[in-house]
């Protein structure tokens, strides 16, 4: 096990996109009830999450410009794919989103990655979808991920096994699960998250450690393994999730850091969304 998650949340740099003054009116989101995003809020707790990335933990950032005309930009994590040095764009799968890989592919392209592309008009595949173990990948089908999609996701990152789950009541895979360290999965607790858990654990052939939250929206957490800081958990806050949060104070190996992202939840949007993180240290 340790040989195979060497190097996992190991970061050098943070990709990352303002949010666009259209995200509160025009922002896809599963509860049309959610009217009320304020956007001078939303960009403080952006602005927040991304000092947390840049002076807490050192990453370089490549802030990406605002673009209006795309109200979910901000959740970069859709439009791409990033494992050691390979990048695959994504081909969304709200027609309204496929824009967003533009600006990405550049900014990818800039960091000398190399880049595949999902050209296959059939294939769709939202970031949001894809949970990488640090020993293989999970691929959440989705109303916005297809079988294609996971299969062009297989072929892009062929040293790894690639698992399809179905995914029933929730936007995408990561809106109930995440990584929280080398071999410890995060998960909710909803039928729909303990379904997905049980085919996840059938199709691996490694056992996972688990931490099951009671909240499924604050299973999705950012892992990252700092020099000089160790095990580094985003997670979200206990103004937010009471009980979760309880959960991830249990974990003493950890340093926590509490992120809120309050407005951007409104539109289904959690920690993992907002940023691609890269790794650009070579010393393989
Ligand atoms: C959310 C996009 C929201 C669009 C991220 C991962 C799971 C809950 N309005 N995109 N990648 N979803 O987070």
């Amino acid at each position: 096990m340790a040989g195979l998650t060497v190097g996992f949340g190991e970061y050098t740099h943070a990709i990352v996109r303002g949010v666009p003054a259209s995200l509160p009116k025009e922002a896809l989101r599963m509860n049309e009830a959610n009217d009320d995003v304020d956007l001078a809020r939303a960009r403080r707790e952006h602005e927040l999450y991304v000092g947390v990335l840049m002076h807490k933990l050192g990453l370089q950032i490549v802030d990406l410009p605002v673009d209006d005309s795309l109200p979910d930009s901000v959740f970069v994590e859709d439009a791409a794919v990033v494992c050691g040095d390979t990048a695959l764009i994504t081909r969304p799968g709200a027609l309204g989103r496929r824009k967003e890989t533009e600006i990405v592919k550049k900014a990818l392209t800039d960091l000398h990655l190399n880049i595949v592309e999902m050209i296959d008009e059939s294939a769709t595949l939202d970031g949001g979808d894809v949970l990488f173990t640090g020993r293989e990948f999970f691929v959440g089908l989705s109303k916005r991920t297809n079988q294609r999609g996971a299969e062009i996701l297989a072929d892009a990152f062929k040293d790894y096994a690639v698992s399809t789950v179905p995914i029933y009541d929730a936007l995408h895979l990561k809106s109930f699960c995440s990584m929280a360290g080398p071999g410890l999965l995060v998960i909710g607790s909803s039928d729909g998250a303990q379904k997905a858990l049980k085919v996840i654990q059938q199709m691996s052939d490694h056992r996972y450690d688990k931490l099951t939250i009671p909240d499924d929206a604050a299973a999705n957490c950012i892992y990252l393994n700092i020099p000089n800081k160790g095990h580094v958990l985003l997670h979200s806050t206990p103004e937010e999730y009471p009980e979760s949060s309880k959960v991830f104070e249990r974990l003493k190996d950890h340093m926590l850091i509490p992120v809120p992202l309050t407005q951007m939840a409104k539109v289904d949007g959690s920690l993992s969304c907002c940023s691609i993180l890269v790794n650009k240290r070579r010393e393989m």
